[in-house]
């Protein structure tokens, strides 16, 4: 529409006033801003997609971002966000840029070298940032910013010296010829950049792809060999129907996923090792895939909770995992526990993307199905879950045991490192805290007066759960009835038969673990240690 034919309306448009005539500039100005923000990040993802798919911009910058956040608002953005917490971060930082992109555009017609030059402040930012994430290879991880920035500055600066040749606001009547030229110049300009950015945007998605293919093929090419050890059974009793419950198993595709990975690692099963290696380590060793699954392997159901998990939240799982027993293979690394002698008492993993996760070294041993979990539930490892190897530790959060892409183990003491978490101000030691939940009625639900079922779960992974109980606003506890036990590692179903009277209650449960200890009404946060306290559940009855 902006050819020399619609050059009339066009130039009615430059000549009839200098205020819409400036407002056509500063429109250009932010379109060319955003075409090069649009170029940096496209010609990044190329390089990224050449280099290392999570060495691009938005990724390490958000994982700065993550790795800088305290850790109350870390909390805060899981409570609000959830599992969108990482979408709404990096959409926040492509508003951001889009904003700095508008700025630095409009500066650049009357500045082409200061606009430019903040592009490739970007650049240098987002360089910054790769080489300070945790599992940053090298000095090739500045490269996609890098890259991306000098063709972000240079778009920068040809658009802004099209933009500007179109006629000044004022005056310049005689060559409205000429400006409907330019401003067809800038166009073409514009036109060429945004399908040059994009090409090279779809390539590096191209080669991303292509990357994380040989990970997928893996995965599916991976047979899992049957346990010599399978699970005990199920008991039939374990799993209630009531409508509304927490199913006694969580399907992979509901089970709810805690990281800090922005993208998550496509990990190649045919080229993954383990080290283990450190403080009392006699015989270190590095693992394949098949080696490991050479080994004797266990499958056992284990319920996984997130020290962030709110009381009455929804990060706690239970699944059925595959996988083989740590303690033997440290015992083979020759490692012993610290009541044995061993010096070791904290066992660091490391996985690809950079996350460390310390455990003590005495829980791994002490008899408990502390695993390298390869499969979740029949079927290898999702990605999101940590494909090819996980650890998983009955009893502790999964902050300090349930290190997801693990490719490092490495064993040392509480005072000589700090894992991620601990660094920032999370416990150090954090075992599972016995928690009760209601599942059904819903929060401010409006159930019928009669008869209504109460039902949820409660779990103290390694103690197990032997009493849960039931208080109908101040009245008296009340015993639930328990679903049969599985193991103490897995949660417990329970249900209560409510007479419900006309009218708003609050109804609260509490469990007691197989120690007997009842569960505190102490309420803390999440943070350092994990959550405790009651659940309740308001509701009406009309
Ligand atoms: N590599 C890696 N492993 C990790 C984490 C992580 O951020 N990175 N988060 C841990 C936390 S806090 C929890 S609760 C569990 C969650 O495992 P899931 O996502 O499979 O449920 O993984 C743990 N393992
Ligand atoms: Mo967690």
């Amino acid at each position: 529409m902006w050819d020399q034919s619609a050059g009339r309306g066009a130039t009615e448009c430059i000549n009839v006033s200098s205020f819409r005539s400036k407002l056509v500039r500063t429109a250009l100005g932010a379109l060319a801003g955003l075409l090069a923000a649009f170029t940096a990040l496209a010609v990044a993802e190329l390089a990224a997609g050449l280099v290392r798919p999570a060495a691009g911009p938005v990724t390490v910058v958000g994982g700065a971002v993550i790795d800088r956040t305290p850790a109350a608002v870390k909390d805060f953005a899981i409570r609000t966000f959830g599992e969108n917490d990482k979408t709404v971060l990096q959409l926040g930082i492509l508003a951001i840029l889009a904003l700095v992109a508008v700025g630095l555009g409009i500066l650049a017609l009357s500045h082409r070298r200061a606009g430019a030059a903040g592009v490739l402040l970007f650049g240098i930012v987002g360089a910054a940032a790769a080489l300070s994430r945790p599992d940053s290879t090298g000095t090739g991880d500045a490269l996609p910013s890098i890259a991306g920035a000098v063709a972000g500055a240079l778009a920068l600066y040809v658009l802004a010296s099209r933009a500007v040749s179109v006629p000044a606001p004022d005056g310049a009547d005689g060559q409205a010829g000429a400006g409907a030229w330019n401003r067809r110049g800038f166009l073409t300009a514009a036109g060429a950049t945004a399908v040059a950015a994009a090409s090279a945007g779809a390539l590096g998605r191209y080669f991303t792809g292509r990357r994380g293919q040989g990970a997928v093929a893996s995965r599916e090419n991976l047979v899992l060999p049957e346990p010599a050890s399978p699970a005990p059974a199920v008991p039939a009793g374990a799993r209630l129907k009531v409508p509304g419950i927490t199913p006694f198993t969580t399907p992979n595709s509901d089970f709810y996923r805690v990281d800090t990975a922005l993208t998550v690692p496509k990990v190649d099963a045919g080229t993954w090792r383990l080290r283990i290696h450190g403080e009392g380590v006699a015989r270190p060793r590095t693992y394949t895939l098949d080696q490991l699954l050479a080994r004797p392997l266990v499958e056992r159901d284990i319920t996984l909770t997130c020290v962030s998990n709110e009381v009455g939240g929804p990060y706690v799982g239970n699944a059925r995992w595959l996988g083989v027993p740590l303690a033997g293979l440290l015992e083979e690394a020759g490692v012993r526990p610290p009541s044995k002698g061993g010096r070791a008492d904290q066992l660091v993993a490391r996985s690809v993307d950079g996350m460390t996760l310390g455990s003590p070294v005495e829980d791994l041993m002490d008899g408990r199905d502390a695993l390298l979990a390869v499969g979740m539930n029949g079927e290898p490892l999702p990605f999101d879950h940590g494909f090819p190897v996980r650890m998983l530790v009955p009893g502790l959060y999964g902050y300090v045991s349930a290190c997801k892409w693990i490719e490092d183990i490495e064993l040392t003491t509480f005072d000589a490192y700090d894992p991620y978490w601990v660094k920032r101000k999370w416990a150090r030691r954090a075992p599972i805290k016995t928690q009760a939940r209601i599942d059904t009625p819903k929060p401010f639900a409006r159930p019928a007066a009669g008869t209504v079922t109460v039902a949820g779960v409660a779990w103290a992974q390694r103690r197990g759960i032997t009493r849960v109980q039931i208080r109908v606003d101040d009245g008296p506890w009340q015993d639930a009835d328990l679903a049969a036990q599985d193991t103490v590692d897995t949660w417990r179903q329970w249900s209560y038969r409510w007479n419900a009277t006309p009218g708003g209650h609050n109804l609260t449960v509490r469990a007691t673990d197989g120690t007997g200890q009842v569960q505190t009404e102490q309420r803390t946060r999440t943070i350092p240690d994990g959550a405790s306290g009651r659940h309740s559940v308001f509701v009406t009855v009309p």
